[in-house]
């Protein structure tokens, strides 16, 4: 298949929340610096989600979505020496090319090689999309676009692991359980004995409150509003949950009565910029931080008394969680592999590829975590 276009099928996202179509689409060869994958696994977050509902201002169509994947290279363009057909890999949106100003700073896993054309849906030797359906163009997603059976990436966007390690778990290592685990680890930094609180418990909250217990967190409160999630919270460190219905007082208020005056970390795992206040707002006075990781819809805005950061409390946010892709990605296969982080117990359901609605109609559903899709 190599050099040769390959048809294929692939989830097409042609318009905003309508349903996806699955499709016979065209997958040209890599150019220089591209990598074409055979997906093999693929998982669904919640930024799909987000983006599918037409709130991301990047967001086109149509276009394949998806972006927390495992798979095997079956083709390389010109120029790529890292890896070949055969290696397994794991597709990284959050590129790492080592040789940017980003990379090079030391204060950032962002990567600015690829970062302008993965955001408007091409790839950049030649500004178009590999995808097409008859002749007709399909933009890619985050530069992964996973809900297809081949994908076309950059070669700064390609982490190579383990090939004894299962595709089918280590695809979450893609996405969500990275961001919540790096969250606390690179971004926050939380020190043992750390008082913690997690707003959301979707896999990204889920894997923060895992990342706190392995830091060391003294307590891990949970905060959802889905009594579902609070039954298996406890198996990833969570020791005493909140449900904000529950309450009448605002929840920072109920945060700071229960903290002696706020927690010391605290993390926004849902997207929702009300949330992101709270989440703040719990925090200690005079050092307590607050990471943003949730994606708010555009438009959406955060806002807070000055006064609360005046008085010592941080707001930061994180992407990938800090963590640089394709050195560090292979690192956590490797951490999953020695049973240092868990990754199995974040999939709820497993489903195939015709049936990735089913699939995004179980992510609104109570409990469901994971979903991982058989290509
Ligand atoms: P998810 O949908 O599985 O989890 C979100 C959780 O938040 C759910 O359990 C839901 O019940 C809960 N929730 C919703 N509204 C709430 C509220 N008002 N108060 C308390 N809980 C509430 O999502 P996920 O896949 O875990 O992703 C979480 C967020 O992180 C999303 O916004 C996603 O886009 C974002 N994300 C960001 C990064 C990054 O790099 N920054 C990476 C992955 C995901
Ligand atoms: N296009 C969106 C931005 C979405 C966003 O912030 N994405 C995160 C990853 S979410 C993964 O589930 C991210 O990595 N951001 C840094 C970057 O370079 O995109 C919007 O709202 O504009
Ligand atoms: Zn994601």
């Amino acid at each position: 298949t190599e050099g040769q276009v390959i048809t294929c099928k692939a989830a097409v996202a042609y318009e905003p929340n309508k349903p996806l179509v699955i499709e016979d689409v065209q997958v040209a060869p890599p150019q220089a610096g591209e990598v074409r994958i055979k997906i093999l696994f693929t998982a669904l977050c919640h930024t799909d989600a987000y983006t599918w509902s037409g709130k991301d201002p990047e967001g086109l169509f149509p276009c394949i979505l998806g972006h927390e994947a495992a798979g095997i290279v079956e083709s390389v363009g010109e120029g790529v020496s890292e890896v070949k057909p055969g290696d397994h890999v794991i597709p990284c949106y959050q590129a790492e090319c080592r040789e940017c100003k980003f990379c090079k700073s030391g204060k950032t896993n962002l990567c600015g090689k690829v970062r302008a054309a993965t955001g408007v849906g091409i790839m950049m030797n030649d500004r178009k999309t590999r995808f097409s359906i008859n002749g007709k163009p399909i933009y890619h997603f985050m530069g992964t676009s996973t809900f297809s059976q081949y994908s076309v990436v950059h070669d700064v966007s390609v982490a190579k692991i383990d090939p004894s390690a299962p595709l089918e778990k280590v695809c979450l290592l893609g996405c969500g359980v990275p961001t919540g685990l790096g969250a606390v680890w690179n971004t926050a930094k939380v020190e043992p004995g750390s008082i913690v609180a997690v707003f959301g418990l979707g896999t990204v909250g889920l894997a923060v409150a895992e990342g706190a217990k392995a830091a060391g967190a003294s307590r891990i409160i949970g905060i959802d509003i889905d009594n579902n999630k609070f039954k298996r919270a406890k198996d990833f460190g969570v020791t005493e949950f909140i449900n904000p219905k529950d309450h009448e007082k605002p929840i920072q208020q109920v945060i700071v009565d229960q903290t002696d005056g706020g927690v010391d970390y605290s993390f926004e795992c849902i997207g929702n910029v009300s949330v992101m206040r709270a989440a703040l707002e719990c925090c200690h006075k005079g050092w307590g931080t607050s990471v943003i990781v949730g994606v708010a819809a555009s438009g959406q805005e955060i806002s807070t008394r000055p006064f609360q950061l005046v008085t010592g409390r941080v707001w930061k946010g994180t992407a990938f969680g800090g963590f640089k892709s394709r050195s560090q990605v292979p690192w956590l296969v490797d951490k999953y592999m020695k049973k240092e982080i868990k990754v199995d117990e974040y999939i709820t359901h497993n489903l195939t590829l015709g049936e990735i609605n089913k699939a995004f109609d179980l992510m609104h559903e109570g409990g469901c975590l994971r979903c991982v899709l058989t290509m």
